[in-house]
C-alpha cells in the first residue's frame, strides 16, 4: 500500500491533489495508493468533498515505516509525523525545493506554477488518461482555490487551461460561479454571531484623549461583505456602549479586490473617518487600495484624532 499524502493543516489542494494522483497511479496499475491526510478538513474543502461525493482520506498519524508519495509539499516541518522513517517513493509539488532526503532516487516533480493540482492532471493528460467526474471536480476545486480562481499572482496560463478542462469533464458549468459558492462554504465567518465577527481580529488604540477600536474581517466573497456592511452597521450601533471606546471602527476587507469598506459608531466616527480618508465616497466609506490596518487605517485616524 502507498498513500499519497499532502501537508499537515491540510487545504484543499493537499487533499485533492492526494485524491488524484492515487486515482492516476491506480489508472495506471502501479500498485495500490491510497489517499491520505495529515490533519482535519478544512470547511472549503469539506465543501468540495461533498460537492463531487469523494470519500474523505484516511488519517495518517504517523508516517513510521509507510510508503509514501508526496503531495503539495517537500518540507520535513510540514510533512506528517516520522516522515523521516517512511520510505518515500515520488513527490509531487509546486513549492520551493525543502529539505526531505530519501535514500534512493525518486521521482520528483517540481513546477512553478499555481497548484499541484494542474500537475496531476498534466500526468493524466500525458497519459493518455481521464479522471472520473468527481475527481476532476476535487482537482479544479483544487485549482481554483490555490489560485483565488486565477486571480493569485501565482497562477499561470497551464493552471487555468487544466482547470478549465477538469471543469468540462466534473460538469461545472460556470466555473467563477462555482468558486464563489465554494469560497462561501470556506468561509470562516459562516455561522459567527455579529459579536464574534467584530472581535475576531480587533485592537484598541488611543490617541489624544480618544479611544477607539478597529476590527478586521477579511473575504473574497462581495455579497458577504455586502451582507456584513448592514449587520454589522447595526449590531455596532446597538451594541455600542458595551465596547468601552469612544469610537468604534470595522474594516471590511475584499481581498480579491485589495479594498476595503469602513463601518463605524460612536459619536464623531463617521466625520473623523471622512477626515482621515479624504478620498472615500460620501455614501459609504469605500476604501480603494486599503487593507493593511496597521499601516494603513491606524495611522491617519491617529493623527486625526491627535
Ligand atoms: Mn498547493
Amino acid at each position: 500500500m502507498t498513500y499519497v499524502i499532502g501537508h499537515k493543516n491540510p487545504d484543499t489542494d493537499s487533499i485533492c491533489s492526494a485524491i488524484g494522483y492515487a486515482a492516476f497511479k491506480n489508472a495506471m496499475n502501479a500498485g495500490s495508493a491510497q489517499a491520505a491526510r495529515a490533519g482535519e478538513l478544512n470547511p472549503e474543502t469539506t465543501f468540495v468533498l461533498e460537492h463531487f461525493g469523494l470519500p474523505v482520506p484516511e488519517y495518517l498519524e504517523s508516517a513510521a515505516d509507510k510508503d509514501l508519495i508526496l503531495v503539495d509539499h517537500n518540507e520535513v516541518a510540514q510533512a506528517v509525523d516520522d516522515v523521516n522513517d517512511a520510505r518515500i517513493l515520488e513527490i509531487l509539488d509546486h513549492h520551493k525545493i525543502g529539505d526531505i532526503q530519501t535514500a534512493e532516487p525518486i521521482y520528483f516533480r517540481a513546477m512553478p506554477i499555481g497548484c499541484t493540482a494542474t500537475i496531476v492532471y498534466l500526468c493524466f493528460k500525458e497519459n493518455d488518461l481521464t479522471p472520473d467526474a468527481a475527481t476532476a471536480g476535487g482537482l479544479c476545486s483544487a485549482i481554483l482555490s490555490d489560485t483565488l480562481a486565477f486571480r493569485s499572482p501565482t497562477c499561470t496560463p497551464l493552471d487555468q487551461e487544466a482547470a478549465e478542462a477538469l471543469a468540462k469533464i466534473a460538469g461545472i458549468e460556470d466555473i467563477q460561479a462555482y468558486a464563489k459558492q465554494m469560497f462561501k462554504a470556506g468561509s470562516e465567518l459562516a455561522g459567527k454571531s455579529p459579536k464574534e465577527i467584530l472581535y475576531m481580529d480587533f485592537k484598541k488604540f488611543t490617541a489624544g484623549s480618544t479611544t477607539y477600536g478597529v476590527g478586521q474581517v477579511t473575504s473574497m466573497d462581495e455579497d458577504e461583505l455586502a451582507e456584513l456592511s448592514k449587520t454589522m452597521t447595526s449590531y455596532m450601533n446597538e451594541s455600542f456602549s458595551e465596547h468601552g471606546v469612544d469610537m468604534l471602527f470595522l474594516l471590511l476587507t475584499n481581498i480579491l479586490e485589495e479594498s476595503s469598506e469602513l463601518v463605524v459608531a460612536g459619536e464623531g466616527a463617521e466625520e473623523t473617518a471622512k477626515k482621515a480618508f479624504t478620498s472615500a465616497e460620501a455614501d459609504r466609506l469605500y476604501l480603494k487600495g486599503v487593507v493593511s490596518r496597521k499601516k494603513q487605517v491606524v495611522p491617519p485616524l491617529t493623527e486625526v484624532l491627535s
